[in-house]
C-alpha cells in the first residue's frame, strides 16, 4: 500500500476559532503585519513553526508524572543521556532549555574573535551566536539551493570544492568549526546526502577542523537519505540517523522539532574537550549540567520522544509524506513553491507569487500577512527580513531566496486542515495582483523578524 495514514489516533483535542475576515484584517494590522505578533487565539491553522508545537504521545505525558525534580542528579537526566547515546551515539550530553542555548554554548566554546564558521546555510539563531562572539559566517551551500524551481534530491549539500578553497584561503586556524545543518531550514527544509557528509568530514579531518551538525531535524534528513540515496533504501531510518552522526564531532539540537517535545534541547559530542568546556559554561548560562534549564519532567518527555521518533520508520515516513502531499496540492494549482518539498514545511516562492513587488517592499512578509487575512492560516517570512543585517556594517545581509514557510507541526493537523489551508492560498494566488507591499516601521537591532512592524505601502 502506497498511502500510509497517520500511525497514531487522536485522544484529546483543542478547540480553535475561525475569526471573521474583518476580524483578521484588524488583528494583522494590530500585529504590524508580522505573524509573530498575532495572538494564537486569532489563528485557525497555525503553520508558523514546527518548533515546540508537536502533540506529545500518551507515553510522553505519562513520563511527565515521573519527573524527578531534584536539583542535582535527576533520574530523568540519566534517561535522557542514555536515549541520546542509544539513538545518536554520543557519550557526552549537555542539556539546554532549547536549541539556541546549545548554539550559544557551542559558539562560546569554539569561536574566537575574527574566526570563520563555514556552513551549508545559516540559521538565524546559529549565525547570531557566532557573530556575537565576533565570528564571521560563511554559507557554502550548493548553488542549486538558491533556485526554488530546481528539483534536486540534496539541495542542502555543502559545495565541497568551495569549502576546500575557503579553507585553503583562510587557513585552518582562522576557522572555528564547520557547521552542517541537516534538513537545511533556510534552504527550504532540504537534506544533505550521506556521501556529502562523508566528503565534508574527510576534508575537515585533513585540516583538523571540527564538524558540528545542527541535528535539529536530522531524523527527517535521514528519511530523505533512505528515500533518495542509492544504497540506503533498505536501511531503517534509525540506523541511517546514527550513521550520519559518524561524520560529525558533535551536534546541537533544538528538541522542539524531531524530538517531539514542547521545550528542550541539548548538545552532544564525543570530543572530551568540547564536552568539558560546554559543561562548564552550561552552569553559568542555563543551570546545573544535569538539567540545563529543563525540569525533570521535561527531560523525561524528551528522553521518551527521542526513542519514539525512531521506534519504526512509519512515524517519520507519514510525517514527511504529509508535508509532501500538502505541497502537491499547491503545486498542482500552479502556486510557485520550492521543489522538492522540504521535510518539515512547504515554502512558497514569494518572489514569483508576488512578482509585481520589489524586494524592498518585502514580498514574503507581505504574502505571509495576506495569507492570514485570506484564510486565518499563520505562516512565517523566510526572506530578506529574516536575513537581517551585518552587526558591524549594519548593511542588510540580503537574501536571494524570498520565501514564506508553511510549517507542519508534528501529529497535530489532519490532511483536512492542510487541504483547507491549500484552498485559501490557491484563492489568494488567483487575485495576487491586488496585493500591496509593506514598509518597515519598526526594526529591532537583532533577529528583527521576530518583532519588526510594518504598514501597507
Ligand atoms: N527554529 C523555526 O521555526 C524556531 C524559531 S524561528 C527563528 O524553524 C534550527 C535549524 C532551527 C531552530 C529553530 C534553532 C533554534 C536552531 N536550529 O528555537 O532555540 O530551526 O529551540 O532552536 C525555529 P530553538
Amino acid at each position: 500500500m502506497d498511502y500510509l495514514p497517520p500511525p497514531w489516533k487522536i485522544k484529546m483535542v483543542e478547540k480553535v476559532n475561525l475569526l471573521s475576515r474583518s476580524g483578521r484584517e484588524s488583528a494583522v494590522k494590530e500585529a504590524g503585519f508580522n505573524t509573530f505578533l498575532l495572538k494564537s487565539r486569532d489563528v485557525f491553522i497555525d503553520l508558523l513553526t514546527d518548533s515546540g508545537t508537536s502533540a506529545m504521545s500518551d507515553n510522553q505525558w505519562a513520563g511527565l508524572m515521573l519527573g524527578d525534580e531534584a536539583y542535582a542528579g535527576s533520574e530523568n537526566f540519566y534517561n535522557l543521556e542514555k536515549a541520546v547515546k542509544d539513538v545518536y551515539g554520543f557519550s557526552f550530553v549537555v542539556p539546554t532549555h532549547q536549541g539556541r542555548a546549545a548554539e550559544h554554548l557551542m559558539a562560546r566554546a569554539l569561536v574566537q574573535k575574527g574566526q570563520h564558521v563555514l556552513s551549508n546555510m545559516y540559521f538565524t539563531t546559529s549565525r547570531e551566536h557566532v557573530e556575537r562572539r565576533g565570528g564571521i559566517w560563511q554559507d557554502c551551500i550548493v548553488p542549486e539551493a538558491h533556485d526554488p524551481q530546481k528539483d534536486k534530491p540534496f539541495k542542502g549539500n555543502f559545495d565541497i570544492a568551495r569549502t576546500g578553497r575557503l579553507i585553503k584561503k583562510l587557513g585552518k586556524n582562522k576557522i572555528a568549526f564547520i557547521r552542517v545543518e541537516a534538513n537545511c531550514n533556510m534552504a527550504g527544509g532540504q537534506p544533505v546526502s550521506m556521501k556529502n557528509l562523508e566528503d565534508l568530514k574527510t576534508l575537515a579531518e585533513r585540516h583538523e577542523i571540527p564538524v558540528i551538525m545542527d541535528a535539529t531535524r536530522a531524523l527527517e534528513n535521514a528519511y530523505f537519505i533512505k528515500a533518495r540515496e542509492k544504497g540506503w533504501e533498505k536501511t531503517p531510518v534509525k540506523k541511517i540517523l546514527k550513521n550520519m552522526m559518524r561524520f560529525t564531532d558533535g551536534i546541537t539540537v533544538s528538541s522542539k522539532k524531531d524530538n517531539l517535545v514542547n521545550i528542550g534541547g541539548f548538545l552532544a559530542t564525543r570530543n572530551k574537550k568540547i564536552f568539558e568546556e560546554t559543561k562548564t559554561l552550561v552552569v553559568v548560562y542555563e543551570g546545573l549540567h544535569t538539567y540545563g534549564g529543563m525540569s525533570g519532567r521535561d527531560m523525561e518527555a524528551l528522553a521518551r520522544g527521542i526513542r519514539e521518533m525512531v521506534e519504526n520508520d512509519d512515524y517519520v515516513e507519514h510525517r514527511v509524506k504529509q508535508v509532501e502531499w500538502f505541497g502537491g496540492l499547491l503545486k498542482e494549482a500552479g502556486v510557485p513553491i520550492v521543489v522538492p518539498v522540504g521535510g518539515h514545511a512547504v515554502y512558497l516562492d514569494a518572489k514569483k507569487f508576488l512578482s509585481h513587488l520589489p524586494q524592498s517592499q518585502y514580498p514574503a512578509q507581505t504574502l505571509s500577512a495576506s495569507i492570514y487575512e485570506e484564510c486565518a492560516v499563520r505562516s512565517m517570512e523566510r526572506g530578506i527580513v529574516s536575513a537581517g543585517r551585518d552587526p558591524k556594517t549594519r548593511k542588510e545581509h540580503g537574501s536571494k531566496l524570498e520565501l514564506v514557510r508553511l510549517t507542519v507541526p508534528r501529529r497535530v493537523y489532519t490532511n483536512d486542515h492542510l487541504g483547507f489551508a491549500a484552498e485559501g492560498i490557491v484563492n489568494l494566488f488567483k487575485k495576487r495582483q491586488t496585493i500591496r507591499g509593506l514598509k518597515m516601521t519598526y526594526e529591532p537591532k537583532q533577529l528583527r523578524f521576530f518583532q519588526a512592524k510594518f504598514r501597507r505601502v
